[in-house]
């Protein structure tokens, strides 16, 4: 897999058969759009790849059920946030399953992960690597010694992003604009949970790093999310996750799908631009057809979403059934050993769909072919033909 912190591929395949992978999940304040079905597609095929190997994968996905954005939500639309929070996380699941996306093997929200974040800040304060601002509680970036090795960016560039991203680098009184919250007192009117740092509700990179940690271990083979999460997130949950184990690396691989965008913008909550995976379902688009559209690029690359996409792979879609519904074709075992080369290649979904294609559009003698080609694809792609 293509590892954002090396810059290059490095073998995720787990030394003892068992392959441990964390993802971050949704904050589930508005429904889900083809850029969230996009970045959890991508983990979906890296876990069918691993599975096919015959590896077991544990598989953590956090849900970020309490947060900023679901409190201005909530405050916005006169309701309450834990049922925005369970209403979103609910449309979620459906989606994915919809979407045939294997689930995590713990599926964590933060509010009942709250007393293990709040313990694994106490961890942080205890060895020395956080400070107190006016009772907020913060982790110093300097007490990580490979701090900033996950993004590899300049400082200007993580202070900009940290301000853009859920940080707060003007903050007075903090030691660096870069140390970031790990518990914030409560606020009036906002909620708050008990804990040995007062009431009040942890900073995000702190719930990952926890959740982590506390089901995977020490060491994890694949931390990973989008693109736009490389910095701050997964750069300070790795370096509060190091500090805290005293280990090193939190994660062997770092790995970022690509962004999503509709007419020249990232896909995103905040902007509005939004295309519903559940909307598109419920308008008859078939899931299989979806998950082609979103598989014929390559993870890592952005990529401008455009109907034409959907119907192209509604077109390929058509193309693979005839394919199979052949009484023979050319060589499966073949087609099977191309998809998982292609795949073990940094997911090269795009690969793996133009060998099927080829297959599809190709004659052949092998009587075995159709109902393997068909399990392939089943399997390793999650479309039934
Ligand atoms: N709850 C946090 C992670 S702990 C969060 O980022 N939630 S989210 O709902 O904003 O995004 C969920 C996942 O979808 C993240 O991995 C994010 O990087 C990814 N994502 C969000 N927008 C897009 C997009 N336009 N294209 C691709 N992936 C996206
Ligand atoms: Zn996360």
């Amino acid at each position: 897999m293509h590892d954002t912190a090396s810059g290059g591929l490095v073998d995720v395949t787990p030394a003892d058969g068992v392959a441990r992978l964390y993802v971050c999940g949704i904050t589930p304040y508005d429904a889900t759009h083809l850029g969230h079905a996009a970045t959890y597609l991508s983990f979906d095929t890296l876990v069918r790849v691993w599975e096919d190997q015959g590896n077991e994968v544990q598989y953590v996905q956090n849900v970020t059920d309490i947060d900023d954005p679901l409190l201005e939500r909530a405050a916005r639309d006169g309701v309450r946030w834990e049922d925005v929070a369970e209403r979103e996380t609910d449309l979620f699941r459906s989606d994915m399953t919809a979407l045939r996306v294997v689930p995590p093997t713990w599926y964590v929200g933060a509010v009942e992960a709250m007393a293990e974040i709040a313990d694994l800040v106490v961890r942080l304060v205890e060895l020395g690597a956080a400070y107190s601002v006016d009772g907020d509680v913060y982790f110093s970036v300097a007490a990580a010694d490979r701090f900033g090795s996950v993004a590899g960016l300049s400082r200007d560039e993580m202070v900009r992003l940290s301000g853009e991203r859920g940080g707060d680098p003007d903050r007075a009184g903090k030691k660096d604009p870069l140390d970031c919250l790990l518990w914030m007192q409560q606020r009036p009117g906002e909620p708050g949970w008990d804990s040995p740092l007062g009431l009040g509700r942890p900073g995000w990179h702190v719930e990952c790093c926890a959740m982590a940690l506390n089901r995977l271990g020490n060491h994890i083979d694949v931390q990973g999310g989008g693109a736009d999460l490389a910095f701050p997130h997964h750069e300070l949950s790795a370096a509060e996750a190091e500090v805290a184990t005293g280990e090193q690396p939190f994660a062997r691989a770092y790995v970022h799908a690509g962004m999503i965008g509709l007419d020249g913008e990232k896909m995103s909550k905040s902007l509005g631009n939004l295309v519903f995976v559940s909307k598109l379902v419920a308008g008859g688009t078939e899931p299989g057809a979806l998950r082609l559209a979103l598989l014929g690029r390559h993870y890592r690359s952005d990529t401008a979403w455009t109907p034409d996409l959907l119907a192209a792979a509604e077109t390929r879609l058509a193309a693979w059934r005839d394919g199979a519904a052949r009484g023979a074709g050319p060589s499966g075992e073949q087609l099977l050993s191309g998809v998982r080369a292609a795949l073990s290649e940094d997911l090269d979904t795009p690969a793996a769909l133009a060998l099927v294609d080829s297959w599809a559009a190709t004659d052949g003698t092998d009587q075995d072919a159709p109902d393997l080609v068909r399990d392939v694809v089943d399997a390793l792609l999650g479309v039934r033909l």
